[in-house]
């Protein structure tokens, strides 16, 4: 008889774990393969984690959220125990970034070949908990079990990025370092800071120490729309700006490579740096001294000077500073937008246009991106520029971001060239997502969610060939009509999970009704986080 109380008894506490449906799991970005099975694993204290030595700093991203939301602090070990365990296991064979997670009764296993596939299982961990993982205080009376699923899941595509523009208007180092987190969760892998604009250079460095003392601040003009900004007078007292320290951007650095996140760095030339102009006139071909603008400057004429060798003297020893500071093996220069007025009437850059042999100054556009060019890759590392670097011809080994539709990336693939699709038809963050009249204030267009599911890096126009140099694809958040971190969020979430969705799962897997029923939990999830995500964006579907 005590056998067969015995046996109830614990068959009654295996049956106490929930009862999962297959329709209770919802992963953004969708996985490629899964498979559901009866029965869960439960999450206790007990539970180990296991992680190849040296490798257990990944485990924090589930780690610390057990420690906030249960309570517990979760031992982390290189062997594993007999049961109630997360596995790490290194296996050099899985695709670059990929993983393949295995939810048995009593262990958790992530097979990858290195941090990111680890670190993406652990993510898909995470949204198969509750919601209340999230939570930064205890929660009680709540199981933490997830259902048995076998997923194997690898990325489509291998540049997967966000842009914020922290020129506009600067956001800290903690929002930086909570947008990794939320690129994380997404499974995206690249944050691209835009450090360099008329409106603020947000970079400290150490040879021109005037690029952030004078570059970064500017006269607080908010009240005024943003066209409609003077730029104000010299002398004029500043009251609005601010940037990273060299210490910041290390500590910036660190934690994105924690996370799986290459950070790459812009600093625009030849025209979008009226902010280093104000710093240091002799840039311009003219030196004529001006204040960091508040609002748009349209055209843009105040450019580096193209003529005089001195300003590639100073650009060279920002980018050495730069390089320094950032290993990604990109670096961008922007290159957009530049209005030649200046240089047609510059003797310097009148002398150049002769010395080189040019038909015009347009071309010497060129000639600065091919020069800039030839010292990146003489330190081995790769430029990347915004599609008007293809004007006047490309340089050899550059990269282009795609952003005025997907022409750049047509012309750029075509010759050879790779590319990073960001047309702003479907990843500017800075247009709006609903109803206009309804909406806050944004640069003009219309970008709902159910648009930005529809992207596609590679478009029907490319060949094979060409669709082999599409490296992926980003989302820009330009921050003109984005003065805080709510409005920010606000823009990025959730049409940061319809990128997501659109870089890293396979084409047969993206179905927008299945999206916009997981994008449901990932509100809930937002929520818990404290995230200003946009509820309208769902709303809206045309
Ligand atoms: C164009 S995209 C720009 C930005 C603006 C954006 C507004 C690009 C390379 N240049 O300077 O912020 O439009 O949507």
């Amino acid at each position: 008889l005590s056998m067969i109380l015995l046996v109830i008894l614990v068959g009654c506490g295996e049956e106490s774990r929930t009862i999962f449906t297959e329709n209770d799991i919802s992963i953004v970005p969708k996985p490629l393969e899964m498979k559901f099975n009866q029965g869960a694993f439960r999450f206790n204290e007990d539970t180990k984690l296991v992680a190849p030595k040296d490798q257990g700093e990944v485990l924090d991203v589930l780690k610390d959220k057990f420690t906030a939301a249960a309570g517990w602090t979760l031992e982390v070990l290189d062997t594993a125990p007999r049961s109630n365990f997360v596995l790490l296991s290194t296996d050099s064979s899985m695709a670059e970034e990929g993983y393949d997670l295995k939810v048995m009764d009593n262990q958790i296993i992530i097979k990858a070949n290195g941090l990111n596939g680890f670190l993406y299982g652990l993510e898909t961990i995470r949204q198969l908990l509750p919601v209340a993982i999230e939570s930064k205080s205890l929660v009680n009376n709540i199981n933490w079990d997830i259902p048995k699923v076998e997923i194997k899941d690898s990325p489509r595509f291998k540049w997967r990025g966000f842009m914020l523009d922290v020129s506009r208007h600067f956001f800290d180092k903690d929002y930086v370092l909570a947008t990794i987190d939320q690129l994380a969760l997404l499974k995206m892998n690249t944050l691209h800071l835009h450090l360099v604009d008329d409106q603020g250079w947000r970079i400290e460095i150490k040879k021109y120490p005037k690029l952030t003392e004078v570059g970064g601040f500017r006269v607080d003009q908010e009240d005024k729309p943003w066209n409609a900004r003077p730029t104000p007078d010299l002398g004029t007292e500043t009251t609005y700006g601010g940037f990273y320290t060299q210490e910041d951007i290390k500590e910036i650095v660190a934690y994105a490579s924690s996370r799986g996140v290459t950070v790459v760095p812009e600093i625009e030339m030849p025209a979008h740096v009226m902010s280093a102009i104000a710093a240091y006139p002799e840039l311009s071909c003219f030196q004529k001294p001006i204040m960091v603008p508040s609002g748009g400057v349209w055209p843009i004429t105040e450019i580096y000077c193209a003529g005089k060798d001195s300003t590639f003297e100073f650009l060279e020893n920002v980018l050495l500073e730069v390089m320094e500071l950032f290993p990604s093996q990109y670096i961008h220069v922007g290159g957009d937008e530049a209005t030649k007025t200046n240089w047609e009437i510059c003797p310097d850059c009148k002398k150049r246009v002769a010395n080189e042999g040019l038909a015009n100054v347009e071309e010497l556009q060129s000639y600065f991106i091919q020069r800039m060019e030839r010292f990146l890759s003489s330190k081995g590392r790769i430029l990347l520029g915004w599609d008007e670097i293809l004007e006047g011809g490309l340089a050899p080994g550059a990269t282009v971001m795609s952003w005025r539709g997907v022409k750049g990336g047509l012309e750029a693939s075509e010759a050879g060239h790779d590319v990073v699709m960001t047309p702003n038809s479907h990843c500017y963050f800075d247009y709006y997502q609903g109803d206009q009249d309804a909406e806050p204030l944004a640069w003009g267009g219309n970008l709902p969610l159910s648009k930005v599911y529809q992207f596609d890096p590679v478009v029907d126009e490319m060949t094979a060939e060409q669709a082999k140099h599409v490296l992926g694809g980003q989302a820009n958040l330009w921050t003109e009509y984005v003065p805080t971190y709510d409005q920010a969020e606000y823009m990025t979430y959730p049409r940061l999970a319809a990128l997501a969705e659109a870089v890293w799962s396979s084409k047969a897997n993206r179905n927008w009704d299945d999206f916009s029923n997981r994008v449901e939990s990932l509100f809930e999830r937002y929520g818990k986080m404290g995230i200003n995500y946009a509820k309208s964006a769902y709303q809206v579907t045309t």
